[in-house]
């Protein structure tokens, strides 16, 4: 992205000369100078990795123009805020979650005399299809 500041005065002049910074940068996570800014463009680029969406979605940039060249000491300066919103990027995979399921409540006092009913009805209505 990039950031454009325009100076009324003589662009051959330093008064119109203007040149960028980033003042500060919110959150400071993973580190405070994730970005860089192009003093003279006004591009502002990511210098360092660890940009995740699922930890911060947005950052807020303070962006500082100043004219005669970027010099603080003679230059007027002017800020403006910059969000930046990170787009996601599929690094997750799907995550399964496999809940405890109690046994299905039986009629028989044995759990091991369930299974021997079951099959002897499947039995008696083998023979009732025939
Ligand atoms: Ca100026
Ligand atoms: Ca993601």
């Amino acid at each position: 992205m990039q950031v454009t500041a325009t100076d009324s005065d003589d662009s051959t002049t330093a008064n119109g000369m203007v040149r960028y910074r980033i003042l500060s940068q919110t959150p400071h996570s993973p580190i405070p100078n994730m970005f860089t800014i192009n003093s003279e463009t006004g591009d502002i680029v990511t210098v360092a990795a660890g940009l995740d969406r699922e930890k911060v979605s947005q950052y807020t940039i303070i962006v500082q123009a100043t004219d005669m060249e970027g010099n603080l000491n003679f230059g007027l300066s002017n800020t403006a805020t910059a969000l930046i919103s990170i787009t996601d990027i599929n690094d997750n995979p799907p995550e399964l979650t496999v809940r405890t399921v109690s046994p299905p409540t039986s009629a028989f006092p044995s759990s091991e005399s369930a299974p021997n009913r079951l099959f002897n009805r499947s039995s008696l209505s083998f023979h009732h299809l025939k």
